[in-house]
């Protein structure tokens, strides 16, 4: 992280007050129409940052009425694929302009550090939206030749009404992934950002508006999940359902989302990644990519390489370095460009991980370093490290979602790929080797949505993402993630003439 880091701002950046409080309704900046609002708070300091408006039942209503009019009134899917992709090109050109301001707000409001933000959320936010910009006009059918004296050939239409529901760990980023191939199908949109992190979200809004995108064609309500999110999913006139978040709702909503209409739905879940070290593998390199992929994000990604299997041989090296790395992470104020990572995102998560700390230590896991709270203000957790664990214990079992890695020990690469696969999860999976047979090998073998070898969640605009088995239905991000928001039509024509 520390090459991604910027040092343009100066050493520290100053909070700011939030300008963008407000639900975006068919083209319309509004408060509630029951008058309620939803604090949110900086989990580095837990004081309060702002209120926003709390969208209440007939604000989804109204939100889901306005993009259902934009996709029947073709203002959105009837236009030139080059204009939606212009529209789209300047959404991203404003969300560059106002790129500093989105930065502090998303320190502020997620607790991740800025020189993060900087690089990987909003990096891949302009990479995103630029990438379906790009593609918004090369989505097209093919010709059949059936049996007969017909034409036949397809067209790709868009879902219709998309509800995305997003979670608080990539709030822009996650916005970025469900909104730009959306838009560059022809759909139209009601977001919801997670309750805990609105502020990005509603000033992407207000950049929506300046874009100048037609009413109606992206609506962002912001509520809390059971309400908001319930209501959104088993709306009979939503067509589609994208949602990132646990495996727990990812269920609920596969049964909420098929209650009143069919909906298409992809779902990006739960993980619990292996990464294999490989006895050939550079000791210090396995290090470095093992820090990122456990303590990335602080910990809180979907695709957190956390279950770190070593190689019998070098087991000690790397815990003794390990160690090390750990102890000389920098962790603290999100809002100094030298932070490496920020705190966890509230109380909640925080006490979770917390239990995951103790259960593991009850379970007979040897806590080497880390695990303690840091001060008694912000919800920051020193970078923590397990080793002596077996796969039967909670913390190898169960997403941590934070701070913490889980090494175990291995003598073969096949009982290591048997290991790796032994979890209800498939997000991501790393290996660390020189040896391509050995790579090849976890490659073929292992089941997961994503690979890396000698890397490690090096995503792009243009990569597929999405999990095997819990991790999730669909994939996001390049042209497989664009065919998610579209419907084929076949059409059948019969030539008369000869
Ligand atoms: O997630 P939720 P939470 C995992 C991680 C974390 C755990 C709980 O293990 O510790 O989930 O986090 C909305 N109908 N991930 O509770 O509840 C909610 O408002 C419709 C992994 O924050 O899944 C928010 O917008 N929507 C994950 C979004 O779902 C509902 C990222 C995610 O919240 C809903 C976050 C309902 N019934 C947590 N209930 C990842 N895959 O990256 C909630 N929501």
């Amino acid at each position: 992280l520390k090459n991604l880091a910027i040092r343009s701002f100066g050493q520290k950046l100053s909070a700011i007050t939030p300008r963008a409080t407000k639900l975006l309704i068919n083209g319309q900046l509004v408060n509630s129409s029951s008058g309620e609002t939803l604090a949110t708070y900086n989990p580095a300091t837990e004081e309060k940052i702002c209120d926003v408006q709390k969208a209440c039942q007939q604000d989804v209503e109204n939100a889901v009425q306005a993009a259902r009019n934009a996709f029947e009134n073709g203002s959105w899917r009837r236009i030139s694929a080059y204009e939606r992709s212009r529209y789209i090109n300047k959404l991203a050109d404003l969300i560059e302009q106002n790129l500093d301001e989105l930065i502090i707000l998303e320190s502020m409001d997620n607790g991740k550090p800025v020189s993060m933000a900087r690089a990987l959320d909003f990096g891949g936010v302009l990479n995103t939206f630029r990438y379906y910009a790009g593609i918004a006009d090369k989505i097209h059918g093919s010709t059949i030749p059936i049996t007969g004296r017909y034409n036949c050939y397809t067209r790709q239409e868009p879902v219709g009404v998309c509800a995305s529901i997003i979670p608080w760990n990539f709030p822009a980023l996650m916005l970025a992934w469900k909104l730009a191939p959306a838009l560059a199908a022809g759909c139209t949109v009601v977001l919801k950002p997670a309750e805990q992190t609105p502020l990005t979200a509603l000033r992407i809004g207000e950049l929506i508006l300046e874009a100048g995108l037609p009413e109606g064609v992206v609506n962002i309500v912001v509520g809390d999940g059971p309400s908001v999110g319930r209501q959104l999913a088993q709306h009979h006139l939503v067509d589609k359902v994208a949602f990132t978040g646990s495996t727990e709702v990812g269920y609920e909503i596969m049964r909420s989302s098929h209650v009143n209409n069919l909906k298409r739905i992809t779902l990006e879940l739960g993980g619990k990644s292996p990464v294999i070290i490989n006895e050939d593998a550079d000791i210090d390199n396995a290090v470095a990519i093992t820090q990122f992929s456990t303590f990335g994000n602080s910990g809180q990604s979907c695709v957190a390489g956390q279950r770190v299997f070593v190689h019998e041989k070098i087991y000690d090296e790397f815990l003794k370095r390990a160690v090390q790395a750990c102890q000389s992470q920098k962790v603290g104020d999100p809002l100094d460009v030298d932070t490496e990572y920020g705190p966890v995102i509230d109380n909640e998560q925080f006490t979770k991980i917390m239990k995951h700390i103790e259960t593991a230590q009850k379970e007979g896991g040897k806590l080497l370093t880390g695990g303690k709270r840091i001060g008694n203000k912000g919800f920051f957790i020193e970078p923590a490290l397990f080793a002596d664990l077996n796969d039967d214990m909670t913390i190898v079992k169960e997403e941590v979602f934070g701070p913490v890695q889980q090494v175990l020990k291995f003598k073969t690469l096949d009982e290591a790929i048997q290991r790796a696969n032994n979890t209800n999860y498939g997000l991501g999976a790393g290996i660390i080797s020189q040896d391509c047979d050995v790579i090849n090998k976890f490659i073929d073998n292992v089941k997961a949505g994503s690979i890396y070898a000698n890397c490690y969640d090096a995503n792009d605009a243009s990569t597929p993402f999405g999990g095997f088995k819990d991790s999730g239905i669909g994939r996001e991000l390049g042209e497989r993630g664009i065919s998610q928001y579209l419907e084929t039509k076949t059409v059948i024509m019969k030539k008369k003439l000869k």
